[in-house]
């Protein structure tokens, strides 16, 4: 790792915005100054400026009893209208919200008017469903348009979603359910995924089928859409077609005006326990901190740019910048249903190419699986219509960064390297195209109106040219209000390390550059990241040790080329299970229950089985010694084991 950020700090090329770009670009240095001179009032004018408030607010912030935030509190606002029917009582009806791209190529193009008919549709058929106010829907659907639309209809009633990314198993669908309390599921028969359909509707009914444990589960309907045409169970009563419900519904539907911290989502996500995390987030400080984000980094122009996010409405970046921030912001985007290699390798580049797309925004990871397919695959397509790039959810390499910037950018479009989490809601430290001069590797600045320092484990500024914590030092508007029904574990896990100093903890190192341009080191606590995807050491183990052959395991994030990180196992056998069973193929069984159990993404890469875990004294696994061994590493100081020559005996086990 040491040497990685040594090569990192090395890197001295910097790319000032072209004065073309310049010229057209709707930020200013000013943005800073503004938001520099009063943050708070800078807040309340962009929310403001941004969206339609039913009942405008007086306040801005509400920070009286910290970590608990108000944004906008007297406000009174409706998400949906905000992202729907004011573009069409605008006279935008005509605009098109999606062109949306089935993966076997079929495709459809929706207008604002149309999504807002729809909108209202599925609104009225989930209120016969019985959902009303505050009651929760989860969403388990692959990228298609019926997805945003679903996300919308309930904002619009002001319930909550719970969006669960479509490649999680019906083990991890259930848990998310269950402690949301979901009273409706929506999903579909199934989608296109390399080339296939994958099913979907069977895991929402394994989810919610008996579970032996005398336990009432609370969802009363599923609205299934028909999408992959593949055979479904059905329970009558229960489970509604779409096709059936939503064009029989009326398209009248007015939207009320609900509290600025009325809750609009819980997505879950990866902490250091085994346990998800509900992200808890509200409405207007939300809604306006993605739309802002939305318009300046990516120097939004609505009448003329074609906006591509690839990532899945299952993660936090496809609620912000798939759903909320465009439609906010009135946006032509992009929606693609399959993966990039479906059904050819150039599949994305073709579908730039085919909508003439300006903005494409995507992550490191994809970036690199092209690099290794390499440049003549980009190279078939017309791409010149891309004029700004933008990368999120792990480091982006200085050669990957160049790589984006050559081959996809054709060496004029900026890149913009956002950091941001589940948490934060939208970005949070990001170059502003047309004023920071880019820099490979570094995701440079604070946006403006957003506090940002790099301190010491006593929470002191470290300084520039130096490395720490990072930290947020004041609220933002899109911040998360807490987990769901655990305020407890909401204070410990980022407000309780500097309590002191009120920040809040990201779990992420940074550094400091001479310039003061900030470098995201990775993750300080035991979460990995894996194809820009966050995946808790504790909840694989926790998978694993549930499968009857394994007595212990241990799981590290190993650096790996193509994903960033991947999952490497470690695991100790119960002699009673090799007494009875033939051990081998024992690893590649144990792979697949990781993936029934938690989702594909979690599948380990390796599966090492061993004898012994290096353990301190106080019985701490060191996976610092095991991530030696999964990077072929010479395994470093073994001093603080109980037994010090364990590590040993594991390197010969793995080899
Ligand atoms: C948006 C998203 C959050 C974690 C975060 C950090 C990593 C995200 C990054 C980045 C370096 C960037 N991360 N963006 N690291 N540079 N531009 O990814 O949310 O899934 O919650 O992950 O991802 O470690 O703490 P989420």
């Amino acid at each position: 790792m040491s040497s990685q950020i040594d090569h990192l700090l090395d890197e001295t090329r910097k790319f000032p915005p072209s004065e073309d770009f310049v010229a057209q670009s709707i930020s200013s240095p000013e943005l800073y100054e503004r938001a520099a001179a009063d943050r708070e009032a800078f807040w309340g004018e962009q929310s403001r400026e941004l969206l339609h408030w039913h009942k405008p607010f007086t306040r801005v912030l509400d920070w009286s009893a910290p970590p608990f935030a108000k944004w906008f509190d007297d406000g009174e606002l409706n998400v949906a209208y905000n992202c729907l029917d004011r573009h069409v009582e605008a006279g935008n009806g005509d605009r098109v919200a999606l062109h949306w791209e089935g993966e076997p190529g079929d495709s459809r193009t929706i207008t604002y008017a149309e999504l807002t008919d729809e909108v209202k549709r599925v609104a009225n058929v989930l209120t016969d469903l019985g959902i009303g106010h505050g009651d929760r829907v989860a969403i388990y659907l692959p990228m298609i348009p019926e997805a945003i639309a679903s996300m919308l209809a309930v904002a619009r009633l002001g319930a909550i979603h719970s969006v669960v990314f479509g490649g999680f198993s019906a083990d991890s669908l259930r848990a998310r359910i269950d402690d949301a309390g979901a009273k409706v599921v929506i999903t579909a028969d199934g989608g296109y995924r390399k080339g296939r359909v994958s099913a979907l509707k069977p895991a929402v009914d394994q989810a919610l089928g008996d579970r032996g444990d005398g336990e009432q589960q609370t969802v009363e309907h599923v609205l299934v859409v028909r999408r992959g045409g593949n055979e479904v169970d059905w329970v009558e009563g229960r489970d509604v077609w779409w096709h059936d419900a939503v064009p029989a519904a009326s398209a009248e539907h007015v939207a009320e005006a609900f509290p600025s911290e009325n809750p609009l989502y819980i997505l879950y996500t990866s902490g250091t326990t085994g346990k998800p995390k509900g992200i808890l987030h509200t409405s207007g400080g939300y809604l306006t901190q993605a739309a802002y984000s939305h318009k300046y980094v990516f120097d939004l122009h609505p009448e003329t740019d074609v906006f591509w996010c690839t990532a899945d409405i299952g993660w936090v970046t496809g609620h912000s910048y798939v759903a909320y921030g465009p439609l906010a912001n009135g946006a032509t985007q992009v929606l693609y249903e399959g993966t990039p290699d479906a059904p050819h390798p150039g599949r994305w580049w073709e579908i730039i190419e085919k909508y003439k797309v300006s903005i494409f925004y995507t992550a490191p990871t994809a970036i690199r699986s092209f690099m290794k397919i390499g440049r003549a695959v980009p190279q078939k397509f017309d791409l010149s219509s891309l004029r700004l790039l933008g990368s999120v959810g792990e480091p982006i390499n200085p050669e990957a960064w160049m790589w984006y910037r050559e081959v996809i950018g054709g060496n004029k479009a900026p890149i913009v390297d956002t950091w941001w989490q589940t948490e934060t809601g939208a970005i949070m430290v990001s170059a502003l195209p047309g004023v920071t001069s880019t820099k490979p590797g570094s995701a440079q600045v604070p946006l403006p109106g957003i506090s940002i320092d790099v301190v010491d484990e006593q929470g002191a500024e470290v300084g520039n040219g130096n490395g720490g914590l990072l930290v947020i030092t004041e609220p933002w508007p899109s911040m998360l209000r807490g987990i769901w029904g655990d305020p407890e574990r909401y204070k410990e896990t980022y407000w309780e390390k500097f309590e002191d100093q009120g920040y809040y903890f990201a779990g992420d190192g940074a550094r400091l550059d001479d310039d003061g341009d900030l470098w995201l080191l990775g993750r300080v606590d035991d979460v990995m990241n894996v194809s820009g995807h966050r995946l808790s050491t504790a909840e694989i183990e926790s998978s694993l040790v549930a499968h009857e052959a394994t007595a212990e395991a241990a799981v590290v994030g190993a650096a790996d080329e193509t994903t960033g990180q991947a999952v490497v196992a470690f695991v100790i056998i119960k002699e009673s299970y090799l007494a009875a069973h033939d051990p081998a193929g024992l690893a590649q069984l144990l792979r697949l229950w990781v993936g029934e159990q938690i989702g594909a993404i979690a599948r380990p890469r390796d599966v090492y089985i061993v004898g012994e875990l290096p353990k301190t004294r106080s019985g701490k696994i060191m996976r610092r010694l095991l991530r030696d061994v999964a990077e072929g590493r010479e395994v470093g100081d073994t001093t603080t084991l109980a037994d010090t020559a364990v590590m040993s005996i594991i390197s010969a086990q793995v080899k």
